[in-house]
Order: C-alpha cells, then sequence, then structure tokens
C-alpha cells in the first residue's frame, strides 16, 4: 500500500466557505513523510490557501516532479486534477496543460533537487515565459527522497549529516526568477505559516508567472548543526522585508494603513497585497533593488523572506501567444483544423 486513504467521516458543522466547501474538502490522503517534514507544513497552507480563496477544487491542476516535495500533492486537494510527471519536468508539462487550457488554476510543486538540479533548465524557461502559476519550490538542501545527498541549492560551507563540507556555490533559484523575468518572487519558511498562506494566496491569483522558495528543512537528513536549512538556523537568520496581509476583491477594506509603511499593491484581478515593510525604503515593486537589497543581506549571512517582488500588472504567456481566450481543448474541429484552403492561403502569405 503506497498511501493511506483519509476516514470520510467528519463532525457535520465544520466551517464552510462562500463556495460551499469546509476544509477538509482541501485536504488529500494521509502523510506517508517523516513526522516533522516542513513539506507537511506546506500541505498545510496550501490547503489553508484554497480554502480562504474560495476556490473550487476542480478548478485547480497540481502537477509535480519527483522527490518527498512532488509526493506532497497526493497529501492536498484530493479532488483537483493532478499529475505526477517525470523528475525536474513539471514546468514542462504544467506548461502543456495550461496552454491548453487556460481556464484552470495551476500549481506547480517541486524540490529544490526537482527544480534546482535535473529540472534547471526546465524552471528557466518557464519562468521567462511567463507561465501562468504559482510555482513552489520545498527547498530543503537535499535530495530527502533519495537520503541526502546536497543538492544544487545547499549553501557552499554546510556540513551533510556525516560532517562532510559543501564546496559548491549553491544556485539561488529566487536570484534566478528575478534575472528571468518572473513577475512575482517570494521567499519564505515552512515552520512561518503566517507569512506562508498570503504569499500562497498572492501567487494563486498573480496573473503571470509567480515562483515561491519554501525553505523546508529535512528532518532526516538535514536538520543538524552546520547545516543552513534547518529548523534553528532558519529561525536565527530568518529576515523578513514585510508583513503580508492578502485581501481578496470582496472583503472590506477595514484598516486604516500607516502612512510610510504600508504598499498596498493591487493586482490585476481586483486582490489586494498589503505589504507592512520592515524596511522603509523597501520597493516591492523594483526588480533591481529587489536583487540588491537580497544579496547585501545575504552576505550578512541573513535569509531575506517574505514577498520580494511583484509585477501587478503582469501578463502571462498567452497574452504574449495572442491565443484564444476560449481554452484550446474546448474549441471543435473546424477552428483547430481549419483545412486546406486555409493552409495554402497562409503558406502564400508567407511567399
Ligand atoms: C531521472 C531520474 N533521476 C534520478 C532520480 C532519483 N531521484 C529521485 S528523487 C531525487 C531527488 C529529490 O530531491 P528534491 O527534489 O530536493 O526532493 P526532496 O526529496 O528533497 O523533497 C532523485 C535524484 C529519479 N527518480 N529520476
Ligand atoms: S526524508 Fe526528509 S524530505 Fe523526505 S519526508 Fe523525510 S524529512 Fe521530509
Ligand atoms: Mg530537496
Amino acid at each position: 500500500m503506497t498511501y493511506i486513504a483519509k476516514p470520510q467521516l467528519r463532525h457535520p458543522s465544520l466551517e464552510k466557505n462562500r463556495v460551499g466547501y469546509t476544509r477538509r474538502d482541501y485536504e488529500g490522503k494521509i502523510s506517508t513523510l517523516c513526522a516533522g517534514c516542513g513539506h507537511d507544513s506546506i500541505s498545510a497552507a496550501i490547503i489553508q490557501a484554497c480554502w480562504e480563496l474560495d476556490i473550487e477544487p476542480h478548478r485547480v491542476a497540481k502537477l509535480s516532479g519527483i522527490g518527498c516535495s512532488s509526493k506532497t500533492p497526493d497529501y492536498f486537494l484530493g479532488a483537483s486534477h493532478g499529475f505526477n510527471t517525470v523528475h525536474g519536468r513539471m514546468p514542462s508539462v504544467l506548461t502543456g496543460a495550461n496552454l491548453a487550457n487556460r481556464d484552470l488554476l495551476y500549481l506547480g510543486v517541486s524540490g529544490d533537487g526537482d527544480s534546482a538540479s535535473i529540472g534547471l533548465g526546465q524552471f528557466a524557461h518557464a519562468m521567462r515565459r511567463g507561465v501562468r502559476m504559482a510555482y513552489i519550490v520545498e527547498n530543503n538542501g537535499v535530495y530527502g527522497l533519495t537520503k541526502g545527498q546536497f543538492s544544487a541549492t545547499a549553501d557552499s560551507g554546510s556540513k551533510s549529516k556525516k560532517g562532510v563540507t559543501n564546496s559548491d556555490s549553491p544556485v539561488d533559484l529566487v536570484a534566478m526568477a528575478l534575472q528571468l523575468g518572473a513577475t512575482y518572487v517570494a521567499r519564505s519558511f515552512s515552520g512561518s505559516k503566517e507569512q506562508l498562506v498570503p504569499l500562497i494566496k498572492g501567487a494563486m491569483t498573480h496573473g503571470g508567472a509567480a515562483f515561491i522558495d519554501v525553505i523546508s528543512p529535512c528532518v532526516a537528513f538535514n536538520n543538524h548543526p552546520g547545516s543552513t536549512k534547518s529548523y534553528d538556523y532558519i529561525r536565527e537568520h530568518n529576515e523578513s522585508v514585510s508583513r503580508i496581509d492578502f485581501i481578496s476583491k470582496r472583503d472590506e477594506i477595514t484598516a486604516q494603513a500607516p502612512p510610510g509603511q504600508v504598499v498596498d499593491v493591487r493586482q490585476h484581478d481586483g486582490t489586494l497585497l498589503r505589504l507592512r515593510t520592515r524596511h522603509a525604503d523597501y520597493d516591492p515593486t523594483d526588480r533591481a533593488a529587489a536583487m540588491a537589497f537580497m544579496q547585501a543581506h545575504q552576505a550578512r549571512g541573513e535569509v531575506v523572506t517574505g514577498l520580494l517582488y511583484v509585477d501587478p500588472l503582469a501578463t502571462d504567456l498567452h497574452t504574449a501567444l495572442n491565443t484564444t481566450a476560449r481554452p484550446l481543448n474546448a474549441l471543435e474541429a473546424p477552428s483547430l483544423c481549419p483545412g486546406a484552403a486555409v493552409l495554402a492561403k497562409i503558406n502564400h502569405s508567407l511567399r
């Protein structure tokens, strides 16, 4: 048996959201990950975010690669569409699905091995093409599933459980996402649900490529002194740029924002990201400044978390390709294949 189904029994008076679902309706099977694994906390944050967003589960497509992290879509959104791809290939399969049906909300779940090692090229092209999705990397600095080898995001100088020092430079997926043109870029920590839930909500309502790198400690292979991805290390070195509140377009904005410390970012779909900044001069809409800020703090050994960059008016691959507003999978045969006469006309126009 590779999974454990959850009992269907539930309390009849569980709170429902606006579309009539309880939190339990956003759960999946019982997790088989190690007790204390950061990935389970991220699954809980995804469940909370989707419930609060009033998303109907059948409107979500969750895709992943291979790894403990990529197993997690089995543990949330059990009534959503799902595809567990080959190692590192989630972004291209998701891109294809998105092009065929633009009406779904795409959630890509991956690991640091899956996205920064074997899937690095796939990650890069999904970001630069602006595929509309929430792309979450559950980053523990190791290949958890294959028993703790250093991954490409392990920091230079960090130590393995057996005391070996990593000499390679790390791949920083946040810096890459910023450089490659992602329009929503964040870093968070699995132990910080208060920060992670609104970040996921913002990503799922974003109009382009949204990327969240979530430091997610592997308690079995990378939670010891000398690791820079352990619970203790991240708690001690976490430097949050802001506190984020997610306000849906239906919610009334009651709290008056104190001037100077609050940046309101309204996204295309009307949702509002309210950022209570901890650094008065931090501008989350300035890509180059975000990069410089992050690198300066990283050099001091700090792990910068929060919403680092957002382009509220972002567009996606469909806009770039000028595709039809109707999902391709809903078009009838004559529209998809208009016949020899149309092809001859196109060929003629190219002569
Ligand atoms: C093509 C291919 N190469 C290698 C593997 C072996 N493999 C399975 S999971 C994994 C790494 C997973 O690491 P990560 O994405 O960080 O996930 P984690 O388990 O740490 O959450 C590797 C190398 C594989 N399954 N397929
Ligand atoms: S091996 Fe590590 S990543 Fe995998 S389930 Fe256990 S704690 Fe999580
Ligand atoms: Mg990993």
